[in-house]
């Protein structure tokens, strides 16, 4: 059964940027972002989703390598992997315009991007891409090729709708003693950080432990390994292997973050009741700051023009007469108007912030990135504000 947890009401596509055309044409699409619990199989989801061709076209803006975060996340993954694993061929869904994969000899890795004006990306820099979504079809063509040693899926599978289909195609081209790694944001880290941004029309799931372990087990794989990464706001990366493949022990580390998770309360219902009364005081506080700031006759920029901050940006009513524009380095947002709040985003170049503007962290999970990058705006007084774990100027 799945319970209704929260409403965090009418949103836009969170990727869909619009031209100064868009805006006159009135035409956004909206939808009723509304989470929900699966009792049985302790899932999280939202309830209403989108077709994910509405979602992942060819003008999808978001580019992983933009993050030196993340470029040097999956560059320490990748050793490991030849390392430990050693495996004669990888594929990765959810390729995007290779952060991952580059790290990886062109023969052995195959990237799936669905979106052509990403994978177009990947496939000038010599590797072969899919441009498909992920699904069983596409596994059948895969395997013909080959059978696959290690298949690696960050921030990816959590925007896939039917995950039985996902864990099924996996399950047909993965090798005997194949390993699947997975990461995507954890949904104890967005209780505890109250990141309710985590939710939005791309991010059908956040995953626990506790709902992973469920939905895989009835195709045979186990996970035999986890590591907690910072990446996104805390996510979880999940090492995944046959059941019947005794070449790897399970780490306690696994038994561990599962207690974690009961001892939050993540296995019952009244957890998510508490965490809608936390998300509602977030939205009130929040708006209290940039209000007061406002009335102050303050300035207010945002910093990294996210799809989490869209979510924020329509849950709390803040439009351009609040934050007056975001600073985004992805060249496809720039010179656009953010989805809902139609808030501009400038493309950012060095130094654009200065110590009269009080900064909006859109991008609250790069914040030490960030932070290292505007050391000038910070030590000149410059101020953050963000509205994670509280909403705090920093
Ligand atoms: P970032 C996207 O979410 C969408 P978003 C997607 N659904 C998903 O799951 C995650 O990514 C992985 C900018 N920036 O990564 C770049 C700066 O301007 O938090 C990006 O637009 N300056 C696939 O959008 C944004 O911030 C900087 O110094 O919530 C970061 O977006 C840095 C570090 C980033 O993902």
């Amino acid at each position: 059964m799945i319970r209704k947890f929260l409403d965090l009401g009418m949103q836009p596509l969170a990727n869909q940027y619009l031209t100064k055309k868009d805006l006159l044409k009135k035409k956004e699409i909206f939808y009723h972002l509304e989470l929900g619990f699966n009792t049985k199989n302790k899932l999280v989801s939202i309830l209403n989703t989108i077709p994910s061709k509405k979602m992942f076209d060819n003008k999808y803006p978001y580019r992983a390598s933009l993050s030196k975060t993340m470029l040097t996340s999956f560059e320490k993954l990748s050793k490991k992997i030849k390392k430990i694993y050693n495996p004669k061929n990888i594929m990765e869904i959810g390729s995007n315009d290779g952060a991952f994969i580059k790290n990886f000899d062109k023969k052995k890795v195959i990237g799936v991007e669905p979106c052509l004006n990403v994978a177009k990306i990947t496939r000038k820099n010599g590797y072969k891409t899919f441009a498909n979504y992920w699904d069983m079809k596409l596994a059948k063509k895969i395997k013909n090729i080959s059978e696959m040693d290690l298949i690696y899926s960050a921030n990816t599978l959590s925007h896939i709708k039917d995950l039985n289909l996902v864990f099924s195609s996996i399950n047909h081209v993965l090798s005997k003693k194949g390993v699947l790694i997975i990461e995507d944001p954890s949904l104890l880290e967005c209780f505890k950080k109250i990141s309710y941004d985590q939710f939005y029309n791309e991010h059908i799931y956040v995953f626990s432990l506790l709902a992973i372990k469920n939905i895989i087990k009835k195709f045979g794989l186990e996970i035999f390994n986890i590591e907690k990464l910072n990446i996104h706001g805390g996510s979880l990366r999940y090492f995944i292997k046959r059941s019947s493949n005794s070449r790897f022990k399970v780490n306690k580390k696994v038994k561990n973050q599962l207690n974690k998770e009961i001892k939050f309360g993540l296995h019952k219902f009244s957890t998510y009741l508490q965490f809608r009364e936390n998300v509602e005081n977030s939205r009130k506080k929040l708006i209290q700051i940039l209000v007061k700031l406002k009335k102050n006759k303050k300035q207010i920029i945002g910093y990294g023009s996210t799809a989490k901050a869209c979510t924020v940006l329509q849950y709390c009513s803040i439009n351009d007469q609040i934050i007056k524009y975001f600073l985004d380095t992805t060249p496809d947002k720039a010179g656009k108007y953010m989805p809902g709040s139609h808030i501009y985003v400038k493309r950012y170049t060095k130094p654009m912030i200065n110590k009269s503007h009080y900064v909006f962290l859109g991008a609250w999970n790069f914040k030490n990135e960030i932070f290292k990058k505007e050391k000038k705006f910070i030590k000149n007084g410059g101020k953050f504000i963000t509205h994670v774990p509280i909403p705090k100027i920093i």
